[in-house]
């Protein structure tokens, strides 16, 4: 790192040399922004929306191990569920001039701004996991990541075909993750739209447990106090499920048994609660995003196209498929 500004001498001599020897002034390609090691190695700034749940975890380390794998130099920053942490860390990131920008935005609105200060620093933008909501494509490359409302609707389809014979009323409460976040809107309005199917199947208390064991532990007492008879769950994650687990136990119910338990991930501990028989299903969402990602970032980098949306394969399980699939579970 020089300490003193070179003089325009110095300046014009270097350049002078460049030229003759024919490297290019930026050894990189011209997606523009790049800092560049001169070696051509690309630097990813990543920002993560925290450590909220096993998803969470398994997708970051799915993400840095993806990173050495490919050779990308990986900044990794977590913004601890704070929009405006991410806002910060994506502005040092353009600041920095990386070669590229992922980031799993933590609630759908409000990355405008931010995302024409990249786009006018000419550092592509890459969304994962979770989008945003700007009415300008042209802020972002691509999208890759699940379709949350296909999840919501898997998990109250699965729930309509339990329910079908059915003749009274079939109180069902849920668990929202995080406000504002699209996998809270988007498997909602699925759920919401799939059970529609059958009038005897209602909501009767929906409230957000941000997606981690404490809050939905902590919002299950509540629903418990304020509804005696609660026939389903529906949490928006595992590890909301897991907290509420606690929760019912503790007000003398059994979990799967007298409450139908349905929640959206398929972690370790959320495939092993559906084996044990405490969760009746969960609609699976892979965190398993990293190799996929440093493909995109490569290919982003290189100024090749990319598809505009590219979707993650899921499946569901019941408690029989967990038991058979367990076993061989990664995360
Ligand atoms: O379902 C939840 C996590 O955005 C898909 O975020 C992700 C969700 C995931 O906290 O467990």
């Amino acid at each position: 790192m020089r300490t003193h500004p070179p003089s325009r001498k110095v300046i014009a001599v270097l350049a002078a040399a460049l030229l003759a020897t024919g490297v290019a002034a930026c050894g990189n390609s011209d997606t523009g922004g790049s800092s560049g090691a001169d070696d051509g190695t690309i630097t990813l700034g990543f920002s993560q929306v925290g450590a909220e749940s096993g998803w969470r975890t398994a997708n970051t380390t799915s993400i840095k191990e993806a990173a050495t794998e490919a050779g990308i130099d990986l900044k990794f920053d977590d913004a601890q569920q704070k929009q405006e942490n991410q806002i910060k860390a994506i502005r040092n990131f353009v600041q920095q001039k990386v070669d590229v920008i992922a980031f799993s935005p933590v609630v759908e609105s409000g990355w405008d701004t931010v995302l024409k200060e990249a786009r006018d620093a000419k550092i592509p933008v890459i969304l994962t996991d979770r989008s945003v909501d700007s009415a300008d494509k042209s802020l972002y490359k691509t999208f890759l990541g699940s379709d949350f409302v296909k999840e919501g609707r898997l998990a109250g389809e699965w729930l309509v075909e339990q329910k079908k014979a059915a003749t009274g009323p079939v109180t069902i409460v849920e668990l929202q993750g995080t406000t504002g976040s699209a996998p809270a809107n988007d498997r909602k309005k699925g759920f919401a739209e799939a059970i529609a199917a059958n009038p005897n199947l209602k909501i009767v208390a929906s409230q957000s447990g941000d997606f981690t064991r404490a809050g939905g532990k902590q919002v299950m007492e509540q629903f418990l106090k304020a509804n005696p008879k609660i026939d389903v769950l529906f949490a928006h994650n595992d590890d909301m499920g897991l907290g509420a687990l606690e929760a019912i136990t503790a007000a003398g119910k059994v979990p799967g048994k007298d409450i139908t338990i349905i929640t959206v991930d398929a972690v370790k501990d959320g495939m092993q609660a559906l084996a044990d028989g405490k969760f009746n299903f969960i609609a699976e969402c892979s965190p398993l995003l990293g190799p996929q990602l440093m493909d995109l970032v490569e290919k982003v980098h290189n100024g090749e196209e990319v598809p505009a949306r590219i979707e993650t394969q899921e499946t569901t399980f019941t408690q029989e498929q967990a038991k058979e699939a367990l076993p061989n579970r990664k995360y």
